[in-house]
């Protein structure tokens, strides 16, 4: 049986008379207007592929802000619509935001405070007062749309994330017999980090409202005990794992989220990829040139600007390869309300410009920048055009374009550079693991990488191929849902 017919089976053997309810800030279906129709649009992320099935088999309420322009069009009296449009099978219960609530949850505390609070990329959080307020407001405001979704079921909640840190405590207080599971998508940071934040003991307290509280790795998992053991009076059970405050336990453990490999393995050998493979290489002229690629959100943690620093570096010191490589950058904007996400757009475009001003030819340049959101299809095709593929966060929870260039590689071809500061890192072993910070040592992995002997390529790409197999997406499901059922009276 593979791991998806066993999550199903768990889900229906094991917490049949439980209703599931899944909380995130991002929906999974958002509705928007085109034209006079209405489109129902999938965010393509790996929550929504994990959790859609395992909804749709719970027959379970997904909560989260009806971000769609459309969205209030299809819901009905109490904001709900059942998903998937095709054939209905699980709720959507939409929370309304003002854009006041937004920007202050949201676009405030979540992605200005906690966000670099969590990852340690030298970009300091801005804590405004204002914010936090706005923060507690609308996880509080989640909390009663949960209360009022339960009733008197008994029921699983399986909060997303690091915009609801308040929200497990405020549902428990309210209802004990709630089994409150999390995930958290992002590092956690060490005490001494974490300590700079003003309301430290409030976001512990909300978070030890869970009964499991998870991270990627266990590292995160450490640095999690590790503060609250220093932040607050709790007692830490390091055999169990677990931290003990006001008389109850919340587990802490590592659930390492991964991607569909086999649809994507799938993916990558359709007729579709491989038409979109000859359009790329045509749209950008690669001919025999060698091919590496970066694909992110553009995002300050991702090490973009570092990235290309070991490219200019590597260029300025094997010029031989000057005309004869190309690095192809998709980037995706995202939370450009925020500063400092404004920035480091511009510093990407200036950098990009800088190096491609220093090594161009009349009809080669060294860094071909594409700022789009990339179909499936493309991404995909991009992903099996490369030689290799550069993955250089400063700090990362895991980073699923590392899991994901491995799941396309179907030729077991293709060369992957890793951050070791991503949760990927920890678990594949086999990619060229990097410092991005090191200039000098990431230009001579870039070498390494481009010069790696075949069978050697071939070795490494096969044991990551087994490694993300092995550890899908439903495998993380399997995992974390096993541990909820545990939790049952
Ligand atoms: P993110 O910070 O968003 O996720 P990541 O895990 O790398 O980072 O996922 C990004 C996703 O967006 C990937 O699926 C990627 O293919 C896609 N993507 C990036 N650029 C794109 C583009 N230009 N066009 C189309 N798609 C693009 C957070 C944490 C991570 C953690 C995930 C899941 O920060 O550490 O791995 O959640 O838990």
């Amino acid at each position: 049986m593979d791991f998806k017919e066993s999550l199903h089976q768990l889900i229906e053997e094991r917490l049949a008379s439980y209703l599931l309810v899944v909380v995130s800030n991002r929906e999974p279906y958002i509705h928007t207007f085109s034209g006079d129709e209405i489109e129902c649009l999938r965010p393509a992320s790996g929550l929504t592929v994990a959790l859609d099935p395992v909804m749709r088999a719970a027959a379970g309420v997904w909560i989260a802000h009806g971000s769609g322009d459309a969205d209030r069009a299809v819901v009905d009296s109490s904001s709900r619509v059942m998903v998937p449009p095709e054939n209905p099978q699980y709720a959507l219960r939409r929370v309304w935001l003002s854009k006041e609530e937004e920007d202050g949850y949201y676009y405030g505390f979540a992605n200005d405070a906690m966000w670099p609070l969590c990852h340690i990329a030298f970009t300091p959080p801005t804590f405004n007062e204002a914010d936090w307020n706005t923060y507690k407001k609308v996880n509080s405001l989640f909390a009663e749309v949960i209360l009022q979704e339960v009733g008197t079921n008994q029921a699983i909640i399986l909060v997303q994330d690091y915009h609801f840190a308040l929200l497990p405590r405020m549902i428990k207080a309210q209802n004990p017999q709630l089994i409150v599971g999390q995930f958290w998508h992002i590092p956690w940071p060490n005490y001494e980090i974490f300590r700079i934040c003003p309301w430290q003991e409030e976001i512990l307290d909300g978070l030890l409202g869970n009964d499991i509280l998870g991270f990627h790795i266990q590292y995160h998992c450490n640095n999690f005990l590790e503060t609250a053991d220093r932040a607050i009076e709790c007692r830490i059970d390091r055999e169990k794992f677990a931290v003990i405050w006001g008389g109850k336990t919340t587990l802490v453990r590592p659930f390492p989220i991964s991607v569909d490999f086999e649809a994507l393995s799938a993916e990558a050998s359709t007729g579709k990829v491989e038409r979109e493979m000859k359009a790329l290489r045509h749209r950008w002229g690669l001919g025999n040139k060698l091919v590496g690629i970066g694909i992110d959100r553009i995002d300050y943690t991702k090490g973009i600007p570092e990235r290309l620093r070991a490219l200019d570096r590597f260029f300025e010191k094997y010029p031989e390869y000057i005309g004869r490589m190309v690095f192809i950058q998709l980037g995706t904007s995202s939370r450009v309300r925020v500063e400092k996400y404004r920035e480091i757009n511009e510093r990407i475009d200036h950098l990009v410009e800088e190096i491609n001003r220093k090594y161009e030819s009349a009809s080669w340049e060294p860094i071909i920048y594409v700022k789009e959101l990339a179909s499936p299809v493309t991404l995909a095709a991009l992903r099996r055009i490369a030689d290799f593929c550069m993955v250089s966060s400063l700090h990362d929870g895991m980073n699923l374009v590392a899991k994901e260039f491995v799941s396309s590689r179907i030729d077991e071809d293709g060369v992957l550079i890793l951050s070791q500061f991503c949760g990927a890192a920890w678990e594949l072993s086999d990619a060229l693991v990097i410092n991005p910070y090191a200039t000098d040592e990431f230009a001579e992995t870039i070498k390494k990488a481009v010069e790696m002997p075949q069978e050697e390529k071939m070795v490494r790409m096969r044991r990551m191929r087994e490694q993300v197999r092995e550890n899908d997406i439903y495998h993380w499901g399997i995992a974390l849902f096993s541990e909820l059922a545990k939790l049952r009276p």
